[in-house]
């Protein structure tokens, strides 16, 4: 291709993303575009498969037949988000296979927040509120991506995503008003949930290595700290109406912001989780599990492995 060709085609480019209209698989695109794209899109559906893993552990544990079958069906539906993404991916002329190798190498990711073990019943109202919640607005978001067949797929997505959100909040819900026990086991599933639910948005803009240039191409609509703020502001309430208690001693509302402001996030714990640290180790009866970050994760008595 010529010099003025390559011109041309990335002046179409350009405006076809200044004018919001979508990226089609036939379209010309910078290749930084598409390994971008790719990266992302496998990621996420990567994130997709590899979280059916802890709930999927408490399919034979679940209380009664009805959140039993409720559980099966959302986690299907996660599956399902994975298949739908990695035909998405597929239209940038990888295959699934590729996808599945970098995976299995350590050279693709998925969401931190899968290493964390899922100990109690409690931890499914959890995921579903606090992990499903932070997806969808992150989601939501993407709805409006500049790769048509990404943002297609988000439409349908966070349809399912609502559904997950809510069955979750309804868990904690019931828990929170149940016995001194059962809101004592949904208040440690938040304690243990919260912050890497926090860490799912990405390292601080100033330290996101793609969201700059993401933001230009308009594959991300919003910045991870953008985002992260939406969630904590949506989160409080909730919490609130069902009298739980975030672990957050600097969580406030900041009346000149319209926001509530928050406490630091342990980013040596996002690198150490992302990187693989995820192993348990089993306490003796009474002692707490640690997190893969090494905070408290409850006792043995909560815990059914
Ligand atoms: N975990 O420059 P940035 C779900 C990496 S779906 C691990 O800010 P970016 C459904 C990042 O890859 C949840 N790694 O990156 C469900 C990069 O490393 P790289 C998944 C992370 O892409 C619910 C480096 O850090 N959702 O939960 C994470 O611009 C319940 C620098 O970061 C999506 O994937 C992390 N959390 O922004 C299923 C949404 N964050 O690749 C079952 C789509 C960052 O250069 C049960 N993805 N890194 O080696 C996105 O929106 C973006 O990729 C972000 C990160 C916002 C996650």
């Amino acid at each position: 291709m010529t010099e003025q060709e390559l011109e041309r085609r990335q002046q179409e480019f350009d405006a076809k993303v200044a004018n919001e209209e979508r990226i089609e698989p036939k379209d010309w695109m910078p290749d930084d575009y598409r390994k971008t794209v790719l990266r992302q899109m496998s990621q996420h559906a990567h994130s997709e498969v590899i979280g059916m893993q802890p709930e999927g552990n408490w399919i034979t544990r679940a209380p009664t037949l009805s959140r039993k079958a409720i559980l099966l069906a959302k986690i299907q539906d996660e599956g399902g988000h994975g298949l739908y993404l990695y035909s998405a991916a597929e239209t940038l002329g990888t295959s699934r296979e590729d996808m599945v190798e970098a995976l299995h190498l350590g050279k693709a990711k998925y969401a931190s927040i899968f290493n964390y073990p899922a100990l109690t019943w409690a931890d499914m109202g959890a995921i579903g509120w606090l992990v499903d919640g932070a997806a969808i607005v992150n989601q939501v978001s993407l709805q409006r991506t500049s790769y048509g067949p990404y943002s297609r797929a988000m439409i349908r997505i966070c349809k399912e995503e609502s559904f997950h959100q809510r069955q979750g909040y309804q868990i904690m819900l019931v828990l929170a008003r149940g016995s001194t026990e059962q809101k004592a086991m949904a208040q440690d599933a938040l304690d243990r949930w919260w912050w890497p639910s926090l860490m799912m948005f990405g390292p601080h803009d100033a330290e996101s290595a793609h969201t700059a240039k993401s933001m230009q191409w308009k594959l991300k609509r919003e910045s991870n700290d953008q985002l992260r703020q939406k969630f904590v502001d949506q989160a409080v309430p909730q919490a609130e109406f069902i009298g739980l208690k975030m672990p957050d001693p600097d969580l406030h509302w900041n009346e000149d912001r319209g926001h509530y402001d928050f406490g630091k996030i342990d980013w040596d714990e996002f690198w150490r989780v992302v990187s693989g640290d995820g192993a348990l180790q089993p306490p003796t009866s009474g002692t707490p599990y640690q997190s893969p970050g090494g905070r408290r994760l409850g006792t043995r008595r909560h815990a059914c492995l």
